[in-house]
């Protein structure tokens, strides 16, 4: 039998283990990571054994600071799991994409999983559109509520069709002068790391991320190159190279919100 790995992902407290739970019932495993005390959990899918779903350990970022980071950055990176289920909470959208950005900045096929519609509902303020997310984004978005068990079936049908039909999604695109950076980035590492994963670690080396820099075999002359581009690139932002990323991601979130959510408190206050 040809088993497909898929795995969850999303922030603390969005839902994961719920989801999980429902997933795998009580075909779970729990162990822990090498070389760390975190939990490791995983199971196959309730009626469809050829799924082993992995759990991974709730984040913000993909950044290489928490043990619950690293886990999870090395596991898309060097395990390149068939699935990513990433598990969104709807009623925290914003800070939950940054999350969502960074795993389509890996190359790393995704569903997102729109949790905590009940709780958005019951907000009442805010609706989000899920067909301009999805289009936005370029992948499958489907809402759910994993604590009252809505739509677990639709997500799983989602999950189904997309092994038969693999995403192939664009990645995001960020401010054009911090694109044609990581381009010059890519064209220097394109015969050192494999192409879906060139964007990921050129980003990172933007970045000045000091775990993938040692991973990657550049030679002097590739190095000097890169760091002028950093430097240049740091110039016209008139800004450091991380946080010219962070805030090209938090630009493109706005304007996914932006397109994609409808606030009625905006309204009651522009009418008033
Ligand atoms: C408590 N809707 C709503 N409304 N809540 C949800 C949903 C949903 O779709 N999904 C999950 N939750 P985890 P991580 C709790 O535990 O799965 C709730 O960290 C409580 N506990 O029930 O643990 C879920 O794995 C007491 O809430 O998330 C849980 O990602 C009071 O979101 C919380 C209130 O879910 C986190 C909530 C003793």
């Amino acid at each position: 039998m040809t088993m497909t790995d898929l795995a969850l992902i999303g922030n603390p407290n969005s839902g994961k283990t719920t989801l999980f739970n429902i997933l795998t019932g009580t075909n779970q495993h729990v162990g822990n990571w090498p070389g760390v005390t975190i939990d490791r959990k995983s199971g196959k899918l309730k009626h469809d054994d050829s799924y082993n779903v992995q759990d991974l350990p709730g984040i913000y970022s993909l950044s290489p600071y928490s043990s619950e980071e690293i886990i999870t950055r090395n596991y898309l990176l060097q395990s390149h799991p068939d699935q990513v289920i990433d598990v969104v909470d709807a009623t925290n959208l914003e800070r939950n994409l940054y999350l969502t950005l960074q795993v389509m900045e890996t190359g790393t096929p995704l569903i997102i999983s729109l949790n905590m519609m009940d709780l958005l509902k019951k907000q009442g303020n805010r609706s989000i559109n899920l067909k301009k997310l999805s289009y936005m984004l370029g992948v499958p978005v489907v809402s759910i509520s994993a604590l009252r068990k809505q739509h677990i079936d639709k997500l799983i049908n989602q999950v189904k069709t997309a092994k038969d039909h693999p995403i192939n999604y664009t990645y995001p695109k960020y401010d054009s002068r911090l694109e044609s950076a990581i381009d010059m980035i890519t064209a220097q590492i394109k015969d050192l790391v494999p192409e879906p994963q060139q964007r990921w670690f050129a980003i990172k080396l933007f970045e000045r991320d000091e775990d993938i820099n040692n991973a990657i075999d550049l030679n002097d002359a590739q190095k000097q190159e890169i760091n002028g581009i950093i430097q240049d690139t740091e110039k016209i932002f008139d800004d450091l190279s991380d946080s010219i990323v962070v805030n090209a991601r938090y630009d493109f979130i706005a304007r996914v919100i932006n397109m994609c959510v409808v606030d009625s408190n905006d309204f009651t206050e522009s009418m008033s």
